[in-house]
């Protein structure tokens, strides 16, 4: 296998697909050398089957807004990979959706799913619908609708969506409400990120950003470092970056920024529980401004307009918005204020120049598809609590989640330790990754 041959195929085939080219390039260039350890492998074909989604599902999706105007978006259903596990991941609702960057996130989650050490396939979904400006009302118009069309595609031993941009708790229970008028049936295990009272697990709300933290502070402790009393800089103001702040705080760190589409928060004093809770209210508003924390706690946050998070100085960056968010240049004004490592929370967060610059300066940095895997590990701990009709404490939920990241950190460590003894995250997440699914299909036969 040669990552540039099928690359120029994929190229031809997908012109214009660049988040989900990116994706792909990333991981091929990880794998080859392992790869091609493998001749049985070479002989199943196994990369040229595994990068192409087993099927897509692309529906339009009709709904009223306030005003009686009727509004038309375009829904899809990507399921990438079910050789580990029923199809698994989130739903993402934003304008800038396209099937490019659903195949890329389908792409990435088959590789942290098969981290999480749980049976769980890869899948992605979502719309090109807009939440910003959008009333309570219309949302719950636009989840109906959408979930008219999805209920078909899914199941709980066939496909489990749950959250992503755009989709918390509020539209889970919306679409769940749907799903259940039109299959007749209290299928909890069909969604995750339900209500604690019919069916969530407790913790799935924080466990994205908690998990990330786990990740952050087993991957200290293995470069002989602490967290405590770190600057922290947090892109992003949704629901894994509120988890993360949370758990930072927690753990004796100090959140200097958080930032959105309009700009940067700056918190000299690091953010504290009042601030972290207004988050969520931010959120709910779909205004989709950080602004508002500066405007609601004029002494603690410093908003300045068209920065990102990056310019604020730190010692760990923590990406938690959107893919690409992190720039080459961002890396190197990271690298001048002090910044010394990068524990990406987003998915496909860092642009590749940026990943090499950390990478090349001695800049610790560890990839999505690890970091933020405790989201859907927790979804699929959901699963198993809705299988059994039960739920956890939050104590085991929490013990669980712990004991998933510390081993997702040591596959990478396993898997990306170099001869100098450091370890390539990149590489080591997207081989164990790898490694995992590949076998699995090779066992599975041509199919
Ligand atoms: O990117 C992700 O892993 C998620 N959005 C969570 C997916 C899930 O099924 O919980």
């Amino acid at each position: 296998m040669k990552t540039q041959d099928i690359m120029a195929t994929l190229q031809a085939k997908y012109p214009g697909e660049n988040e989900y080219l990116q994706a792909v390039q990333e991981v091929l260039e990880s794998i080859e050398d392992v790869y091609n350890q493998h001749p049985e492998f070479e002989r199943a074909k196994i990369v040229e089957r595994m990068v192409e989604p087993d099927r897509i599902f692309t529906f339009r999706v009709t709904w009223v807004d306030d005003k009686g105007e009727v509004q038309t978006n375009t829904g899809y259903r990507v399921q990438f990979n079910s050789a580990i596990g029923p199809y698994k991941g989130g739903l993402r609702f934003h304008r800038a959706v396209t099937p490019s960057m659903l195949k890329f996130l389908g792409f990435e989650q088959t590789f942290k799913n098969a981290l999480t050490t749980l049976p769980m396939g890869g899948a992605k979904g979502g719309s090109d619908f807009d939440p910003k400006g959008r009333t309570d009302e219309e949302i719950m118009r636009f989840c109906q609708a959408f979930m008219l069309e999805l209920w078909q595609c899914i199941g709980p031993d066939q496909d489990i969506p749950a959250g992503d941009v755009g989709v918390g708790g509020r539209e889970i229970g919306y679409m769940y409400g749907m799903y259940k008028k039109l299959a007749r049936e209290y299928n909890t295990g069909v969604l995750t990120g339900k209500g604690a009272t019919w069916g969530g697990s407790i913790l799935r709300p924080e466990a994205t950003g908690f998990g990330a933290l786990y990740f952050t502070e087993n991957l200290l402790h293995h470069a002989g470092k602490d967290i405590k009393g770190c600057k922290v800089a947090v892109s992003g103001f949704g629901n894994v970056a509120w988890g993360a702040c949370i758990k930072a705080l927690e753990l004796g760190a100090k959140v200097v920024a958080i930032s959105g589409p309009d700009g940067v928060c700056e918190i000299p004093g690091g953010i504290d529980k009042e601030m972290i809770d207004y988050m969520l209210v931010m959120r709910a508003s779909n205004r989709d401004r950080v602004e508002d924390m500066a405007t609601r706690f004029p002494g603690k946050a410093v908003f300045t307009p068209g920065k990102k998070a990056w310019s604020i100085p730190c010692d760990i960056a923590l990406p938690c918005a959107f893919q690409n968010e992190l720039a080459e240049a961002d890396a190197r004004e990271l690298k001048e204020n002090g910044c010394w490592c990068c524990c990406e929370v987003s998915n496909m967060g860092c642009q590749p120049g940026a990943i090499h610059f950390f990478q090349n300066n001695g800049i610790l940095f560890a990839p999505g598809k690890a970091v933020n895997a405790g989201g859907v590990a927790t979804s699929g701990l959901e699963m198993t609590q809705n299988a059994e009709h039960i739920s956890w404490d939050a104590k085991e939920v929490d013990e669980r989640l712990h004991f998933i990241m510390k081993s997702i950190h040591e596959q990478c460590v396993k898997f990306g330790t170099q001869p100098d003894g450091t370890v390539d995250y990149v590489k080591g997440a997207n081989i164990a990754g790898f490694m995992k699914v590949a076998q699995a299909m090779l066992e599975q036969g041509t199919i």
